[in-house]
């Protein structure tokens, strides 16, 4: 007898096994069509010479929606935390740390009910998560880290994202720095929007006082001094319209570990 899970677990592996099958009888083209067809082409696939990334995203998307980022235990935290610290310079932001970020907003607008406008103690009311993970920058470096802070997923049903939406930008303050992710990635319950670390506040060097934690990408997808999220269909109207401030540096929009 087949449960509907199973029966979902072997469509995908027809789906997966289909899409390298085909890329290797009938060449990349038609599996990138394929790809297309079940929506599981990368938005800056670059048209049919991004194949390889279109492979690696649809398979990552159909077989690990639902995985987990490895967690670990209170010892294996690293002491220090390693930081790649970014103190914010501008007199605005000084402003707000002065204030102990009493005034700092998350801006939640887009495709939503309820545009709204949160403060932190907002935010610090929902029910918070806390996950020991990994950050792991793209340049190989990594350290671990207890994050503390409310799921995105919360935020979006408090705010009453729409079923159209299939991305979600965050925008920090700091200029010229956002990135957006999937619905996969923005419901999935270690994406949290952090406020705390090791037990404390969020340390302004790490991103503080509130950062996209998405363990399942790399470290320039855990975007610092989060002030504006906006929920869309698509990943037009900012920038190069490629979905992130490091997908138009050439830098990859999925950035998956
Ligand atoms: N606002 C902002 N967020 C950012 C960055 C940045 O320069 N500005 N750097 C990113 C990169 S490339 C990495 S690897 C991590 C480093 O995080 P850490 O300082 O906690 O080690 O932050 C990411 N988030
Ligand atoms: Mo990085």
């Amino acid at each position: 007898m087949t449960n509907p899970a199973s029966r979902k677990l072997s469509r995908r592996k027809l789906i997966v096994g289909g899409l390298a099958a085909t890329a290797g009888v009938a060449g990349l083209g038609v599996a990138a069509r394929i790809a297309q067809k079940y929506g599981l082409v990368p938005p800056d696939h670059g048209g049919i010479y991004g194949l390889g990334e279109t492979l690696t995203y649809a398979s990552q998307r159909l077989l690990t929606r639902h995985s987990l980022a490895r967690e670990f235990p209170k010892s294996q935290i690293s002491q220090p935390p390693f930081a790649n610290e970014v103190e914010p310079p501008s007199d605005q932001f000084k402003r707000f740390q002065a204030g102990h970020f009493a005034d700092w907003r998350l801006d939640v607008d887009g495709m939503v009910a309820r545009p709204t406008s949160f403060s932190l103690d907002q935010l610090k009311s929902y029910p918070s998560q806390s996950q020991i993970t990994m950050l792991q920058c793209e340049e190989g470096w990594s350290y671990i880290a207890e994050w503390i802070g409310v799921p995105l997923s919360h935020v979006l049903d408090v705010v009453g994202a729409l079923p159209q939406a299939r991305y979600v930008f965050y925008f920090s303050i700091e200029p010229d720095t956002w990135e957006t992710i999937d619905m996969a990635d923005a419901l999935h319950p270690q994406t949290l929007l952090t406020y705390g670390m090791n037990g404390d506040e969020l340390p302004v060097g790490h991103g503080g006082p509130l950062r996209l934690r998405v363990p399942r990408q790399v470290g320039y997808k855990n975007v610092k001094f989060i002030n504006h999220l906006t929920v869309s269909d698509n990943l037009k109207g900012f920038g190069k319209g490629l979905g992130s401030a490091s997908a138009d540096a050439g830098y990859a929009w999925y950035a998956g570990i």
